[in-house]
């Protein structure tokens, strides 16, 4: 019989990656999708017909109990989260009930449901959890590059949800036997990305500037670094995590950092342009505590799971530009949220 998987947020860029990975070894796969009339799931039931929808939201504990119950899975995947840092100062408690709190609801759900109480050893057969930590738990990083050994200084309320979620995994693993991993991964993008991050926001700014259709890309620090990979084989890492005899967690990152100037760089000169006759630096869009810098150190993965990333950096950043490129010259609309490539 085929495995189960479930995953929370499959409406998301992770969650399509993730349930084209698992449908392509041989899975079933089932995502958890709230509200009543969510257009995001419209879109995602258009490109991944064979998954199979359950109702739920991670603010309602009766509602994951159900969905639990219901798909009786084999791997949970908690991918659900208020997941844009910035929003995270706007609507903090918010961001706490669902990337923190949802966390606590997604594992009791599990818990509940496969009778597990205190202190029992592990038992085989028993659901497999995967909770999706950041390395926005770095934030204000006290060595470089980071392992999973690094210390936690978090710099939004994002940060700190995460972190809550990811000490909070450990303990059910540790207090009772489940089998549940967190992975710590950095930023990884794709043309599925949403337009609130900032390689997407460039891509689509470059493509709207080379087609005429804007003047300037308004944009925050230039100066912060990150380590950005491709989603596409970020969510094969979430899978090879699931699969150990052991529940351990790991950092998933390519190991390199690159600036988000270098970033603007690359993508304005994928589409033949010069970044600096169109990019404008706007310091409302500066964040209230920035994380400078962010560089994986993803040996464990590498030694541990065989995990490598395929994509490098100049050659996500040429693909998401080509992409936004052909979506807005076949009229597609990305703040309508009806296309997904
Ligand atoms: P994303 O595109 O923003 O997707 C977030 C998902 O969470 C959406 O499917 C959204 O569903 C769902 N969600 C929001 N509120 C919910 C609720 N109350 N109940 C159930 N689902 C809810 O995020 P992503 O980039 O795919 O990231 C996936 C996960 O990895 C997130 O937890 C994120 O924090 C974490 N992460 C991401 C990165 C990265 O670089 N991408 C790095 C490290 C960790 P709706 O469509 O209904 O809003
Ligand atoms: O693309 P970002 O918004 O991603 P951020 O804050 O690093 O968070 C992403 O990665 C985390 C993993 O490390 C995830 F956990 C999280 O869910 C999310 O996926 O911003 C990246 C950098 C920041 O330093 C920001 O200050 O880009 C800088 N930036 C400069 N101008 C901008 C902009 N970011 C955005 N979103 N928009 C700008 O105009």
């Amino acid at each position: 019989m085929a495995r189960r998987a479930l995953i929370t947020g499959i409406t998301g860029q992770d969650g399509s990656y993730l349930a084209e990975h698992l449908l392509d070894q041989g899975y079933e796969v089932w995502g958890l999708a709230r509200g009543q009339a969510n257009p995001r799931v419209s879109r995602m039931r258009k490109l991944l017909s064979d998954v199979q929808v359950v109702r739920g939201d991670l603010l309602d504990q009766g509602s994951l109990i159900s969905a639990v119950e219901r798909v009786q899975p084999d791997e949970v995947y908690n991918l659900g989260a208020i997941s844009f840092v910035p929003m995270s100062w706007e609507q903090a408690e918010l961001t706490a009930e669902v990337t923190g709190m949802g966390v606590l609801r997604m594992l009791e759900a599990i818990r509940v449901c496969s009778g597990v109480s205190r202190g029992a050893a592990a038992a085989s057969g028993q659901i497999r959890f995967y909770q999706a930590s950041s390395s926005e738990m770095f934030g204000q990083v006290t060595e470089t590059p980071q392992n999973e050994r690094t210390a936690f200084h978090p710099r939004s309320p994002y940060g700190v949800a995460k972190a809550y979620g990811h000490f909070l995994t450990q303990n059910y693993r540790e207090s009772y036997g489940m089998y549940a991993v967190s992975g710590i991964l950095f930023n990884h993008e794709s043309p599925r990305r949403g337009a609130e991050f900032v390689t997407r926001k460039v891509s689509l700014g470059v493509a709207r500037i080379k087609l005429g259709q804007a003047t300037e890309l308004r944009l925050g620090n230039l100066e912060a670094r990150r380590d950005w990979g491709y989603a596409g084989d970020y969510v094969k890492a979430m899978h090879l995590m699931l699969q150990t005899a052991t529940p351990e967690d790991y950092v998933i990152g390519t190991g390199h950092m690159k600036s988000v100037r270098e970033l603007v760089e690359a993508a304005f000169s994928a589409a033949g342009l010069d970044w600096e006759r169109y990019v404008v630096t706007d310091q409302t869009l500066h964040r209230p505590a920035e994380v400078d810098l962010l560089c994986a150190d993803p040996k464990k993965a590498r030694t541990q799971l065989g995990w490598e990333p395929r994509v490098a950096f100049d050659e996500l950043v040429a693909m998401m530009v080509e992409s936004d490129l052909r979506l807005l010259t076949d009229g597609g609309d990305p703040d309508q949220d009806s296309s997904w490539p």
